[in-house]
């Protein structure tokens, strides 16, 4: 009997032969001082809004063309557009600026079997927001998520010369994702940060940390495969060819030595390598400590004052693919302010901005996309929330720069989530105990308090409020601080008005500069009243595109930025808090 042709027309559980594997934190490598071959470049691509391609099976066409054909076909990857990878698929062409949806990207790559390098890691560095692999016309794993790294093998499935590589990326805003289908940024879509190959060998280093703790540096390292033996541990001027015992496929030790601290005002960083058989990692790593102490946040057992910004990683042109010149340009913009502390909303960003922020000195606080309304009570989202945790800090294990983790903004005090965000600050100080547990927390608009049980299971409460703007009483700002000292830093992670550069007016009137500028300047008049806050961060550097905003002054970008969207006409805010961060002390 021939196969049914009409057969998907009538699947509608289509999705399921490729929702698992997914590949997780557990999967990926640490990709410090390794060779690695960039795919990036020219991919070709199909957006596919009706899902044909899981339907139809197009993976496994295996790139044949119609040439080869003995029945029609839906697609046919030569003849299809090309995009460039890492791109937003919204950014490259005005007709798929809203497309929400899949699309399929395809290239072919060489590879020459070696038994040096018998492995092959296919590492992507986002892809926005779930992505199906696809080698040889086989499936190999899916992953979630559209801000953090995912690793998958291929290994198995190359073929000696040729290779087809497809992967599905899905960007629709869904009910049950890591953020659900309602945020404040623009959704965009694709493979939008770098794509790797990793040639490994047979046993390979997976993770390598190293980090201070109270009684020396601990030195952390997982492998590949439950293997014993020595790995070779070098600290440039601290500690020469250590041998760490590992079995079973891990090592940990915690060696009595005394590094120079990481501090923003002196970002020491040690050149470390780890070596195992074949196999090496190098990273650049600095040392510091941090506790609270009551009210206080300690670095190196020294009280902290952070005066931050929030920034997006969002651009007019490029959507959230960003480079080095615009990381630099950020951290110059947070230099000039005098911040010593960038929260990065609300997703991990790029894993440079972080590796740069290690060598300019400036904290991080690095976050994932549990933002207003998620479904709290669905296992499968809160395993798609953890996972993407522990990515990021998986990820990020060795920047000193970052030293809070949040794990949520502004989320309803429900009993489900109640108990989502409980397991996930658990979770977070179970993987990392070198830093903080944060996120924005909820105002009892009543009585002026904050009160989210959330609050007792983190180290540092954060609290978005937009007094003299959304709650045009400042009083209730007085009010709320009065109130608020829970025994715990706190620190102001949001506050802001939306301003359009260029537009003055009157203080009160809504949108000018001018409004923004009082707005500043009385929330800091209060805010400096109340010795406790641990923190300043307002929302935010720079407007970013975010399609909730329709006002004839907003048209799809909101303004709350302290510079424009063009990154470089600033505002007259911009001069309040600089001037504020000018005489606000060190550290
Ligand atoms: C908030 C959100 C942030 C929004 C901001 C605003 O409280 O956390 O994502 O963009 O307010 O501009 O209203």
């Amino acid at each position: 009997m021939t196969e049914d042709p009409f057969a998907h027309l009538h699947d509608e559980g289509y999705e399921a032969a490729t929702a698992t594997p997914l590949a997780t934190a557990g999967d990926l490598v640490a990709i410090g001082g390794r060779r690695r071959i960039s795919l990036d470049g020219e991919w070709s691509f199909t957006p596919d809004l009706f899902d044909e391609g899981l339907r139809q099976r197009w993976y496994a066409d295996d790139a044949t063309g119609p040439e080869h054909w003995t029945v029609p076909r839906d697609r046919d990857p030569d003849g299809a557009d090309t995009i460039p990878v890492p791109a937003c698929w919204t950014c490259v062409r005005p007709e798929w600026r809203y497309f929400e949806g899949a699309a399929w990207y395809q290239r072919a790559f060489e590879w020459q079997i070696d038994a040096a390098v018998p492995r092959l890691m296919l590492r992507v560095g986002a892809a926005n927001y779930a992505a199906r692999v696809f080698l040889n016309g086989q499936f190999l794993a899916a992953h979630r998520g559209a801000s953090t790294p995912f690793c998958v093998e291929l290994t198995r499935s190359l073929r000696p010369s040729q290779n087809q590589l497809l992967i599905q990326v899905d960007n629709r805003r869904r009910p049950e994702r890591v953020p659900m289908h309602h945020f404040d940024w623009f959704n965009d879509g694709g493979i939008y940060r770098e794509v790797d190959l990793l040639p490994l060998p047979q046993t390979f280093i997976r993770q390598f940390k190293a980090a201070l703790v109270t009684e020396g540096v601990e030195l952390q390292i997982a492998m590949s495969d439950p293997v014993d033996g020595v790995a070779m541990v070098r600290i440039d001027g601290l500690l020469e060819a250590y041998k760490l015992p590992v079995e079973a496929g891990t090592g940990r030790v915690v060696l009595p030595l005394a590094p120079e601290r990481w501090t923003p005002d002196r970002p020491r960083l040690y050149d470390v390598e780890a070596r195992f058989g074949e196999d090496m990692v190098r990273d650049r790593i600095g040392f510091r400590t941090l506790r609270t102490d009551g009210e206080r946040i300690l670095l190196n057992d020294q009280p902290l004052q952070l005066r931050g910004i929030c920034v997006h990683e969002d651009d007019i042109v490029t959507g959230r693919m960003t480079n080095d010149a615009d990381l630099r340009r950020r951290f110059a913009h947070a230099r000039e302010l005098g911040c010593n502390f960038l929260r990065l909303a609300h997703y991990p960003h790029h894993e440079r901005a972080a590796e740069l922020a290690d060598e300019l000195g400036i904290m991080l606080w690095a976050e994932i996309p549990v933002y207003w309304a998620i479904d709290f009570a669905n296992p499968s989202t809160y395993a798609d929330a953890e996972n993407q945790l522990l990515e990021m800090i998986t990820r990020d294990a060795n920047r000193a720069s970052v030293i809070l983790w949040g794990v949520g903004n502004e989320n309803a005090d429900t009993d489900a989530r109640y108990h989502f965000m409980q397991r996930l600050a658990r979770a977070a100080r179970a993987t990392d105990p070198t830093r903080l547990v944060t996120a924005a927390c909820l105002i009892n608009r009543t009585n002026f308090r904050i009160e989210d049980r959330l609050a007792a299971e983190l180290d540092v409460v954060g609290l978005n409020e937009y007094f003299g703007w959304y709650e045009p009483d400042m009083a209730g700002l007085e009010r709320l601080l009065c109130n608020s000292a829970p025994g715990k830093p706190v620190i102001i992670a949001e506050t802001g008005a939306d301003a359009v550069a260029g537009m003055h007016g009157d203080p009160t009137m809504l949108f000018s500069e001018e409004k923004q500028a009082a707005v500043y300047r009385e929330q800091i008049a209060i805010i400096s009243k109340h010795s406790y806050v641990a923190g300043f961060c307002p929302w935010l550097l720079y407007d970013f595109r975010s399609e909730r905003r329709q006002t004839r002054f907003q048209r799809g970008i909101n303004r709350k930025g302290l510079i424009a969207e063009d990154k470089t006409t600033k505002k007259l805010a911009f001069a309040i808090l600089a001037a504020h961060y000018g005489t606000s002390g060190t550290s």
